[in-house]
Order: C-alpha cells, then sequence, then structure tokens
C-alpha cells in the first residue's frame, strides 16, 4: 500500500539562507516529484529488484539529465549548486534513482559535452537530456575496478572504422542503455572514449541479478566481440585516464551531495519515530541513548551540509579540486551510512522492514561507498594530496 512521506528536510544551521530563491524553487519542485512518484512506488520496486522505468520521463522533465550542460544542447544550464540539489532530493527517495540520473549526466552528457565534437553534441546531448536516449558508463572491468589504467579493453583500427574487444563490469543502466560511453585502449595503450550504441553487431549487455544493494538500480555488463565502431562515434578531444576521471569528478560531486539526502531522510524517519514509539511509558526520545543518537546525527548532517554547500561555491568558480570532490563524497557516504545504521536501530524491529526507508537507504549506501571509487581509494586520494606521496601502488 502506497505511504504518505512526511519528510522534512533539517536545516540546523539556517542553510537555506545561503541559497536563492531559484535553488529553493528547484528544490521544492524536485522534492515535491521524490514524494508524489518515487516514495510511494520505490520500495515495492526495491523489493522486486526492478528499476522503475516509468520514472525516466519524469527525470527529464525536472531537468534531472544534465543539468549543468548549456540550454543550446538540451540540458538545464543551471550552476553546481542546483546540481547539487537536485541529486540530493533525489537520493533523498532513492539511491538507485539518483544513480541513473548521475550516470546520464555526469558520465555520459558530460564526457559528451567535453570531449566530443559538435555533431557528436548535437546528436546525441538533446536526446539525452529528454530521456528519449539512455546511457551507460564503461569504466570498470572484471579485473580492474579501482586501477582503472590497468583496462584491457581495446580498439583496433581495422580503416573504415575501429574494432572494439573486451569486456566492462558493474555498469550502472547497461541493461537498457540505447548508448554506451565506454573506455578502451588503442593499439598505441593510450585509453580513448567511444560511443557504443544497442544493436552494434557483438555487442551486449547482460544484467548483473541477485544484489542485495541498489535493487531498484539496473545493472549490467557490457560485452563486445569484435563490434565495429564507427571512426565518428571516438571521443576527439581526451585521450588517458584523466578523461573518465574527469567525468567521476562530476558524478563524485553529485553523490556527495546525494548521500547526504539519504542521511536526511534517515535522521527525519528516526527523529519522527523517536517522538511517536513509547516503552516504558514514555517517548523513547524522551531518553538520553536516543538523543545521543539523535544529536550526532543532525550534528553530522550539519557539517555535511556545510562542505557541500561550499564545495558547490568552490566548483562554481572553477576552483573545486578532484581531492577535495573525493573528500566530500567520502565524508558524505560515510555519515550517511553511518546514520542509516544508527536510525535503524531507533526503530527496533520496524528498523528491518519496508514500512520504512532506513534498511533500503543502509544497502544502497553499501554500493554507493563502493563505486565512483571505494571509501579507501578517497582517502588515499587525500592522503597524496596532503603529503605528496602516492600510497596507491
Ligand atoms: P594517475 O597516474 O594518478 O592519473 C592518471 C591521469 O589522470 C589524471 N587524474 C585526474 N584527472 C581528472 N580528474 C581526476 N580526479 C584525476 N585523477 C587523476 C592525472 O593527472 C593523470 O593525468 P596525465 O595527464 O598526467 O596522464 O592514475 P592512477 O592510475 O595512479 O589511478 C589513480 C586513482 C586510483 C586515483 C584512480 O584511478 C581512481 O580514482 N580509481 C577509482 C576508480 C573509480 O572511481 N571507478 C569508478 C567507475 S565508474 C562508477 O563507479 C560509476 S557508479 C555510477 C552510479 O551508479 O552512480
Ligand atoms: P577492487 O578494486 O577490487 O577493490 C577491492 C578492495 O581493495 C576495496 O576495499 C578497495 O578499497 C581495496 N583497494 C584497492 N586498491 C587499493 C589500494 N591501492 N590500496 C588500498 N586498498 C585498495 N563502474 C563503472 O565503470 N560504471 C558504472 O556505471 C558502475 N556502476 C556500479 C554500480 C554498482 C552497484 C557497483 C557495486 C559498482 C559499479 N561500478 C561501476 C564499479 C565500481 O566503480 C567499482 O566496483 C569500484 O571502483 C571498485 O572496484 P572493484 O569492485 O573492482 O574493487
Amino acid at each position: 500500500m502506497a505511504k504518505t512521506d512526511l519528510y522534512e528536510a533539517p536545516d540546523y544551521y539556517l542553510l537555506d539562507e545561503l541559497l536563492s530563491e531559484e535553488h529553493k524553487l528547484i528544490r521544492a519542485s524536485v522534492r515535491d516529484w521524490v514524494k508524489k512518484e518515487v516514495s510511494p512506488v520505490i520500495e515495492d520496486y526495491a523489493q522486486k529488484a526492478e528499476f522503475p522505468k516509468h520514472l525516466l520521463k519524469g527525470l527529464a522533465e525536472i531537468g534531472a539529465f544534465g543539468p549543468t550542460i548549456p540550454v543550446e544542447y538540451g540540458g538545464a544550464g543551471l550552476d553546481y549548486m542546483a546540481y547539487g540539489i537536485i541529486m540530493q532530493e533525489i537520493e533523498r527517495g532513492d539511491s538507485g534513482i539518483r544513480s541513473t540520473a548521475s550516470v546520464q549526466g555526469s558520465l555520459v552528457m558530460y564526457p559528451i559535452f567535453a570531449y566530443g565534437s559538435e555533431e557528436q553534441k548535437h546528436k546525441y546531448l538533446p536526446k539525452l537530456a529528454s530521456g528519449e536516449l539512455m546511457g551507460c558508463f564503461g569504466l570498470t572491468e572484471p579485473d580492474h575496478g579501482s586501477n582503472p589504467s590497468g583496462m584491457v579493453t581495446n580498439i583496433k583500427d581495422a580503416g573504415e572504422h575501429y574494432v572494439l574487444n573486451g569486456a566492462k563490469m558493474w555498469i550502472s543502466n547497461s541493461p537498457f542503455a540505447d548508448i554506451a560511453i565506454v573506455w578502451a585502449k588503442d593499439e598505441e595503450g593510450k585509453i580513448r572514449g567511444l560511443i557504443a550504441e544497442r544493436g552494434m553487431e557483438g555487442f551486449t549487455t547482460p544484467e548483473t541479478h541477485n544484489k542485495w544493494s541498489l535493487r531498484a538500480s539496473a545493472t549490467g555488463e557490457l560485452v563486445f566481440d569484435n563490434v565495429k565502431i564507427p571512426k565518428e562515434n571516438i571521443l576527439p578531444n581526451v585521450s588517458g585516464l584523466k578523461g573518465p576521471l574527469g567525468c567521476l569528478n562530476q558524478a563524485r560531486y553529485g553523490i556527495a551531495w546525494g548521500a547526504l539526502g539519504a542521511a536526511m531522510d534517515c535522521y527525519d524517519t528516526a527523529l519522527r519515530y523517536s517522538k511517536e514509539r513509547v516503552q516504558f511509558g514514555r517517548p523513547i526520545g524522551g531518553f538520553q541513548l536516543q538523543q545521543k543518537k539523535l544529536a550526532e546525527m543532525i550534528t553530522e548532517i550539519t557539517k555535511g551540509q556545510l562542505l557541500v554547500w561550499r564545495l558547490a561555491t568552490l566548483k562554481n568558480e572553477g576552483r573545486a579540486t578532484a581531492a577535495q570532490i573525493s573528500m566530500a563524497k567520502r565524508n558524505s557516504v560515510e555519515i550517511a551510512i553511518n546514520i542509516a545504521r544508527e536510525a535503524r536501530q531507533m526503530l527496533g524491529g520496524m528498523g528491518i522492514t519496508g514500512e520504512y526507508p532506513i534498511m533500503r537507504h543502509m544497502m544502497n549506501l553499501e554500493s554507493v561507498i563502493t563505486y565512483e571509487g571505494t571509501h579507501d581509494i578517497h582517502l588515499l586520494i587525500t592522503g597524496m594530496d596532503v603529503t605528496g606521496e602516492n600510497a596507491f601502488k
């Protein structure tokens, strides 16, 4: 049975005062959409392990696909604060739905916008913005996750076209994507980006099943068996690992905002429950142990909100570094996963059911803490940034 979504966003330090009227309007419209369209159905889709495909049209309409892409290419032409706010509101509903938006905007539209030719931009971007075309991003391979520079997927020049061979794994949206941005090594060993299209001979996208996390998101492989890639499908303006990593900066930024949304939903749910649930003759929110949990949650959320607000300001000014983005992604996900675990306990047995969103957020966050660079990798990026020493290798 569809439940009413009673969410009220915590704003302990009055951060709303730092947002423009336009930002608040955008937030209100996305929040409204999530309450009406996502919250009533998401639990069922997660339980069924099915992606709610019917939400794609609405995601496009609220501007979730490529919010910062210029209007001339079909994007919304918004700033990074707006982008962050949109991701936060969507992930407040579900990390899997935010994943779909992140992949489409940051990992498919962004590389075409940043590295593509004018023809590629006009051909793909407006259709991706409207959801007419959906995309996915293939970087990770079965034997190369944290270390993408070791990838073995490759292209060979066959005169008229390139021939693509290899396999990508753990690819969000692959089972239904119309196009894939694929990263592959050329004959000189340089990493190149290309656009593979569903229907190309030798290109298949088997779905990955039995996930306990991001159950309402479709994940799969990309398998390339001598796929002919037209030369005009190569992204001409980038080569090397900085190509895919540049896209990840965009997506990790969105996750830094998004994961806080999941944390805020868990906190809001636990706070409301603590006022309603009576044990030993009083609401459990009156017991010190429960207050400790809530006080620590709101403190961490507030610190996280300040951090992403500042990061957005730096990003709007073109001054946010990749290492700053890593720190924010890592911090927000850590806050969120800890808050989800504590909030779940506060609901006692009810916390493990689908009556409340907490367990779903908690399980989703197990993917969020791993994808787009694991928690360890982001820690090492910070470590390298402050010491100048590379501890990866
Ligand atoms: P390294 O030698 O450090 O760097 C190679 C080149 O890349 C440049 N670079 C960056 N450029 C832009 N942005 C960044 N964040 C960059 N980091 C490095 C660097 O300057 C260098 O450029 P150049 O010109 O000198 O060649 O590379 P490395 O091989 O040592 O690896 C570094 C490491 C480990 C940090 C990196 O590879 C990494 O981040 N690993 C994690 C992999 C990862 O995040 N994978 C994500 C896959 S996509 C995904 O998970 C989508 S989930 C989507 C969803 O559902 O929401
Ligand atoms: P590994 O790299 O094998 O890491 C295993 C463990 O070793 C981790 O704890 C890691 O932190 C640790 N480790 C690795 N290297 C070091 C080191 N140098 N020092 C210390 N510890 C280290 N990828 C895409 O390309 N596109 C997608 O759309 C996409 N979507 C995803 C969706 C889901 C649901 C999931 C789970 C993953 C997705 N990924 C995607 C893949 C994701 O980015 C990788 O899982 C992630 O980068 C980690 O790679 P791995 O799983 O191979 O782990």
